[in-house]
């Protein structure tokens, strides 16, 4: 029977329900009631942080009174939905987000006021949360659908530079000050298993029990996300992973303190940090039980509905999702395989990242037998129903059979996990349109032609305008609420209305205000990096920035041998001639996956040079280099909106999208980069004129390294300009050469990233933006022209074509 809601006196309840504090008044006593109560402090012992924290508690109570509502309103309607599961959110900070999405960043800065506290102050108070590494996580950061991942103790390595030029890690202790963002939820609990035995029934079905071995303790924790300007707020539940016998009592009394901790300790391992690498697989063990155990903990949320109806959709799985779907259906609700398996390819649908075949995840199959026993029975089968249907389809060609397996002949044997999740969903499809091409002639090729190209599509990436105008470049944001004259509320909904100012690129009244705001936020960068690293920027100089995880791939390779290139040309230059020259500064920010020994040899030439250029009397008017230390979500928002130009120059065919790119580009700030991943998409919008490309094609990649392998040239024919910039490094111009001698050798030899190949090329593309650079009026056009073209890469634009093509959504709305 159904229970009578409310308990108790109804009228009691309706007339002590809080609505939202969104007065100055009401915020004021809001923050000091958290002050009090919640912080047990008082105005005389309140510091900066501290009134972060009640700002923050307070901004939350707003949250949770609208995800309630939210809630309610979901129970009613029951829609579809749809949730995204990664292992990483990239997510940043929150406070600053928060009051511009409900609304109430002026109310909230003139309570502060009032309490004595500069609402700036209180947003630099704030610690990122940074459970992610690089674009992938930062994307599921941006989706307005409900997320699963974990709650990583520790986030993104610190990163620190030694004297050397090294990068040193240190742990990222950012739940120490306590996250006011999120709620446990202590009631939310699951048990997840590992290890232990799998015995089939074989009782006419294909159930399985799989038994002993580990069990520790899913518990949720919701940190409540709010949509732009709606009361509509959605959940991010992290999972963090508990002991489910907590402390072993016996072995403690019995003297054996480090037993009775053991099982303990062990349980909270999974949780405890992000693995910092992104594009390499490793066959680290808690990798793939920080794989399950989220994929098993978040399967778990759909009772009490009964499990069997799941039609609801999901997003970029974990793969692991898909056996263990297969399991719960299979096992626990003995439905029948070829349902349980139509029900499970139509509830995955899988996104692909990259298009680096190294970093497709593989897991050896001796370590799936052992972590996850029932879960290598079914991948097994389901191998087996795919193989056969596949022989069908092409009979005898047994190659083909080989090629497709899921499982990968060799010593160990692995499980291919991208073809897993291929065949396992519903949808496949890439974060742009080459790359999703290249997958398909590519990784996937033998899928298409068995599936047929239907099921591979393309949803291009894209970018919050939330984030990355309003809130990163308040005053470009209020310049175009004035010149479109609508409020902001409707525009960073239609990011294409930003069209409508093109025409304005012609009137110089609208550039100077323009060109102001850019060097007012060159000012704040330049402002930033004095208070923080106390160095002295020239902000009158040209702002080239490159931030991104340091990878090959990426090439910041290129571009700091460019940077030398510009240094041995001023010096050859006499003073007179050097007076003529553009200054420039640039910027690199990257963390180097821990491992990564070439990464981070490069980041120590990049520190080196910088150490050298920036003390050259001679030069250093006319070229400064930075390497900003600890790159974040922060950082980013502070560099971008300050940049002219910012480099996206990866190898042609090695960028799954990008989406730094399109950030920089809201900002007005100019693209270099090759024809690669979303750079190509941005050229087609903003206009040939408006971008910088060059750089071998795609299609010519591949000869190219053949021949750097079959048939070597030496860089001095290929290019005597990178040559020579070689033997300056290798001499010693930037201390002891030999340590980069590895690194030179890539180039050397085999220079499977052709930065030889692409040097002289990009070199003159670097002379295109100067040149550029020197009709300023021309400049600012462009600057005009890339923002306001940039209405395609709006996350709202990607969320739609998702919720339409894919996920049959209907947007749901709250009412007030
Ligand atoms: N680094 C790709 O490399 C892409 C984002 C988001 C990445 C980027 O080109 O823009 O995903 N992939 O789709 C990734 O991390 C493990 O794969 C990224 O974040």
């Amino acid at each position: 029977g159904k229970e009578k809601w409310p308990r108790g006196d109804e009228k009691t309840w309706k007339e002590n329900m809080r609505a939202l504090e969104t007065d100055v008044p009401g915020i004021s006593r809001n923050i000091v009631n958290h002050v009090q109560t919640s912080l047990a402090r008082q105005a005389y012992n309140l510091d900066d942080l501290g009134a972060y924290q009640a700002a923050a508690l307070s901004v939350r109570d707003n949250l949770i009174l609208n995800w309630n509502d939210t809630q309610l309103q979901y129970t009613r309607k029951e829609p579809k939905r749809a949730y995204y599961l990664s292992l990483e959110f990239l997510m940043g900070r929150a406070l600053d987000n928060a009051l511009l999405n409900l609304d109430l960043k002026k109310q909230y800065s003139e309570s502060t006021d009032k309490l004595g506290f500069n609402m700036e102050d209180l947003l630099e108070q704030e610690r990122d949360a940074a459970l992610g590494n690089g674009g992938l996580g930062r994307l599921a950061a941006e989706l307005p659908v409900w997320g699963y991942g974990l709650r990583y103790k520790y986030g993104i390595f610190q990163q620190l530079i030694s004297p050397e030029g090294q990068q040193l890690e240190a742990p990222d202790p950012w739940l120490e000050n306590q996250n006011p963002w999120e709620l446990p939820r202590l009631d939310v609990q699951y048990d997840v298993r590992f290890y232990g035995s799998a015995d089939r029934l074989n009782d006419g079905t294909p159930r399985a029990v799989w038994s002993g071995g580990q069990e520790v303790v899913a518990q949720a924790y919701d940190v409540m996300i709010p949509g732009c300007f709606t009361k509509s707020t959605n959940n991010l539940r992290l999972w963090e992973s508990k002991p489910k016998r907590g402390f072993d009592l016996n072995s403690f009394n019995a003297g054996d303190y480090e037993r009775a901790v053991e099982s303990s300790n062990s349980a909270s391992a999974i949780t405890s940090v992000l693995y910092p690498n992104d594009h390499t697989t490793f066959g680290k063990e808690l990798r793939l039980k920080q794989q399950y155990f989220w994929t098993a903990a978040q399967s778990r949320r759909h009772d009490p509905p009964p499990i069997t109806q799941f039609p609801e959709s999901q997003r970029h799985p974990s793969t692991m999702a898909i056996p263990e779907l297969m399991r719960i259906l299979v096992d626990e609700e003995d439905v029948p395989w070829d349902t349980a398996w139509q029900i499970t390819t139509n509830t995955f649908f899988y996104t692909n990242h990259t298009v680096l075949p190294e970093a497709l995840e593989k897991w050896p199959v001796p370590l799936m037998q052992h972590l996850l026993p029932r879960h290598l029975q079914i991948i097994y089968d389901i191998n087996m129903y795919f193989l056969q249907a596949v022989e069908k389809k092409f009979p005898g060609d047994r190659e083909r059979l080989a090629r497709m397996s899921l499982i990968e002949e060799g010593f160990p044997q692995q499980i291919r996990m991208a073809f897993l999740a291929c065949i396992g969903s519903r949808k496949v499809n890439g974060g742009c349109r080459t790359s999703q091409r290249a997958v398909k002639t590519t990784i996937l090729k033998d899928f298409v032609e068995f599936e047929g190209a239907g099921k591979f599509s393309n949803v291009t990436n894209g970018i919050t305008p939330r984030r990355w105008l309003d809130q990163c470049n308040p005053e470009l944001s209020a310049l175009i609420s004035k010149s479109l004259n609508v409020p902001k509320q409707v525009w960073l909904k239609d990011l294409f209305m930003l069209k409508k100012l093109l025409p304005l690129a012609e009137d110089a009244a609208f550039r100077k205000e323009w060109a102001e705001i850019k060097q007012r936020n060159k000012e704040r960068l330049a402002h930033h990096v004095r208070t923080t690293l106390g160095l002295e920027i020239n902000t009158n100089a040209m702002f080239d920035v490159q931030i991104k995880r340091l990878h090959e791939y990426k090439r910041q390779s290129l571009n700091i041998l460019g940077v030398i290139h510009r240094y041995l040309t001023l010096k050859d230059m006499s003073a007179e001639e050097r007076k003529k020259v553009n200054p420039r500064v640039v910027f690199f920010a990257a963390k180097a996956a821990p491992g990564y020994w070439i990464a981070k040899l490069i980041i120590r030439l990049i520190v080196n040079v910088a150490r050298i250029l920036n003390a050259d009397p001679e030069t250093k008017d006319y070229l400064q280099l930075y390497f900003l230390p600890d790159y974040s979500v922060s950082l980013a928002e502070v560099l971008i909106p300050a940049s002219d130009i910012s480099q996206h120059i990866s190898t042609a065919g090695t960028e799954a999208s990008g989406t730094s790119n399109m950030k920089f580009c809201l900002n007005g700030g100019l693209l270099l980069g090759t024809v690669d991943g979303a750079n190509i998409e941005i050229g087609e919008e903003v206009g040939e004129s408006n971008v910088f490309f060059f750089g071998y094609l795609t299609p010519e990649v591949e000869q190219v390294r053949y021949n750097n392998i079959y048939h070597p040239r030496p860089v001095e024919e290929k290019s005597p300009a990178l040559a020579r910039v070689l033997s300056v490094v290798s001499q010693g111009m930037f201390g002891d050469g030999g340590i980069y001698e590895p690194f030179l050798n890539t180039i050397r030899q085999g220079d499977y990233y052709l930065i030889a190949d692409d040097f002289d090329s990009y070199i003159n593309a670097l002379k295109m933006v100067d040149d550029a650079y020197l009709d300023k009026e021309e400049w600012i056009k462009k600057s005009i022209r890339t923002a306001c073209t940039m209405g395609k890469f709006s996350s709202d634009r990607a969320i739609m074509e998702y919720a339409e093509s894919y996920w049959n959504l209907e947007p749901v709305k709250i009412p007030a």
